[in-house]
């Protein structure tokens, strides 16, 4: 977190990235993080502007892609899956980006599935920036270990979990750096506003909600002294939490990059 004469000194830099309408967020998708039962099911990767389903980023090879199933008291199972990615074009609203897809059988319990991407060189930022990743599956409604750290370099711990949320419930988590709570981390938090369309990679033009003014597309909020974040959820739906530039000093290539921690949460009308 900038102090506030870091902020005006830097206002002009500010200036030029507030006239971008929303986040980058790197999605995990699949259209049902709550199953009934097993069986095959679509993993779409799409690094991307949710809300407005805006410019999609091409994705490189990702660094890792793996799952963790864990169910009951048995030993958490990793299995790696980046084998299994197949490359794929994602279309946004205004263009098209590189992206990855895979098919996955889950079975009973919880699949927490991480990604850990190649950074994004994003030259308006004169930046990289690397979204390590997490998305939760559960299936029976099994118990799981959706509530412990996976160890991620940068990840957020879900203190709610991701896939049982009502609308007007909120979800809390928490923000690590190599498993350190990383205080007063700000985060972004977007709706998935558009219908991903699984059969042709792109996103629904018809937005599910429109904003009263430009703030509301990317929502700020920030993490306490304990890295714990917590949010209202209004909606029912997609929501992605960002945390932003957790690791002073990160670069990639020797450049600067921001290294962020992102994950999903899936909720559901009460009625
Ligand atoms: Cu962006």
């Amino acid at each position: 977190m900038k102090s506030p004469l870091a902020s005006l000194l830097t206002g002009a830099v500010v200036l030029g990235a507030a006239t971008m309408a929303s986040a980058h967020f790197q999605m995990i998708y699949t259209p049902e993080m709550a199953l009934e039962q097993g069986g095959q099911i679509p993993i779409k990767l799409v690094f991307t502007h949710p809300f407005d389903a805006g410019y999609t980023m091409d994705m490189g090879t990702p660094e890792q892609f793996f799952v963790i199933r864990t169910r009951g008291e048995n030993e958490p199972v990793r299995t790696n899956l980046k084998e299994e990615l197949k490359a794929i074009e994602w279309a946004s609203l205004t263009n098209t980006g590189k992206a990855w897809e895979t098919m996955y059988q889950a079975r009973g319990g919880d699949h927490i599935f991480c990604l850990i991407p190649e950074p994004y060189w994003e030259a308006q930022e004169d930046s990289y920036i690397k979204q390590n990743t997490k998305m939760i599956v559960n299936v029976g409604g099994e118990p799981g270990a959706w509530h412990e750290p996976v160890g991620l370099p940068t990840e957020i711990v879900p203190l709610a979990k991701p896939y049982d949320r009502w609308t007007g419930n909120v979800f809390q988590g928490q923000v690590l750096l190599n498993g350190e709570p990383v205080p007063n981390a700000e985060i972004e938090v977007e709706y998935l506003n558009h219908q991903p369309l699984l059969d042709s990679n792109s996103f629904a033009a018809e937005p599910a909600v429109t904003v009263p003014q430009e703030s509301f597309a990317m929502q700020t909020i920030f993490a306490d002294d304990n890295g714990v974040f917590t949010f209202g959820i209004p909606r029912a739906g997609w929501w992605g939490f960002a945390a932003l530039d957790l690791e002073e000093d990160f670069t990639y290539n020797n450049q600067p990059c921001s290294h962020d921690a992102v994950i999903w949460i899936q909720a559901k009308d009460i009625n």
